[in-house]
């Protein structure tokens, strides 16, 4: 059994904290933390945990603990990760693996020092079956040579406190990670503009937003990331090759005709869309302790390029220019 402690009560801390109780194999979740001591109070009485820790420090020392899942404010991640890897415990941490690239560095070279692989990131779309098996047919040449992709990324909505950049660093984050794993290649540029925003979007949030990503092998990448979307959750994909195209569909399982029309469910929000993503990705990394083995998914050097990437966006999105990616 992998004794987890989970940092961070909010949504995502009590979403992983809830499936590693009650769904995956081989884990148990033994000890809970949030500044707001109410929130990890509130998943404890759920789950039935006894031990709460103030600080995640505190939970990170504890002796029962053998691996951790991050899941408090960004700018803890880098911290509490290293602290991870000073103690020698494996940890999950959640997107974005440290508010700057520098930052996300230090972790890499931390890791690094230790001489294995010890940090997994918590881009949970590798682990989707819809991008599983468009990752699977574009590696098996099932459209030759890819050329273009075209994203989007639909929010209904966002909390008040989203700004500008974090559409980029928050949101579209995720698409900067499947473009580089799926095409296997680097970004080495990227290109921001924005429309006049939707009447919807809080005062001043630059929303929808036009990233242009291009790679280190001339391929060239459009995500539109609109958060104010209203509607619905709306993930989009299609990769456009030599000998055709791949587009993920939306994972509706039933279709309802009625009134001369049909129609299909679009999943409200990203707990729903990703549900099944969040299961596999947990069963890996617990699969990966238990076993002994370094975790296979999204590393630490992948949590630093996507910062890398999110830095070059955000200085495109202040000054309207192209703007080429430090790695
Ligand atoms: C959130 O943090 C996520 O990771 C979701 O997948 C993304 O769609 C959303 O925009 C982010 O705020």
């Amino acid at each position: 059994m992998v004794n987890v402690g989970v940092i961070g009560a909010g949504l995502m801390g009590s979403t992983h904290a809830r499936l590693l109780a009650t769904a995956i194999a081989g884990a148990e979740v033994v000890a809970i933390s949030d500044a707001v001591h109410e929130h990890a109070q509130r998943i404890a009485d759920e789950l039935d945990l006894s031990t709460i820790h103030a600080d995640g420090m505190e939970l990170i020392a504890n002796p029962a603990v053998d691996a951790v899942v991050i899941a408090s404010p960004a700018a803890t991640h880098e911290p509490y990760t290293l602290a991870c890897i000073e103690v020698g415990k494996p940890v999950l941490c959640e997107k974005p693996l440290a508010t700057s690239a520098a930052a996300a560095k230090r972790i890499v070279e931390a890791e690094a020092a230790v001489g294995h692989r010890s940090v997994t990131v918590g881009f949970m779309r590798r682990y989707d079956p819809g991008y599983a098996d468009l990752k699977a047919r574009l590696d098996a040449g099932a459209i030759g040579a890819p050329l273009l992709m075209h994203c989007a990324h639909r929010n209904p909505s966002v909390h008040p406190f989203f700004d500008s950049a974090m559409i980029i660093t928050d949101s579209a984050v995720h698409e900067i990670d499947v473009t580089r794993w799926l095409l296997g290649e680097e970004i080495v540029r990227a290109t921001v503009l924005t429309p006049t925003p939707t009447s919807k979007a809080r005062e001043g949030l630059r929303d929808p937003q036009l990233l242009l990503f291009e790679t280190a092998g001339g391929r060239l990448v459009d995500v539109e990331a609109f958060v104010s979307a209203g509607y619905a959750y709306d993930i989009r994909c299609e990769v456009v090759g030599e000998d055709g195209t791949l587009e993920l569909l939306p994972p509706a399982t039933v279709a309802l005709r009625t009134d001369n029309a049909e129609s299909q469910a679009i999943p409200p929000g990203f707990r729903e869309r990703f549900g099944t993503a969040y299961l596999h990705e947990l069963q890996a990394w617990i699969h990966s302790i238990a076993r002994g083995s370094e975790p296979d998914g999204p590393s630490a050097y992948d949590g630093f390029a996507a910062a890398a990437v999110s830095e070059a966006a955000v200085a495109s999105l202040e000054s309207g220019r192209p703007v080429d990616v430090a790695l």
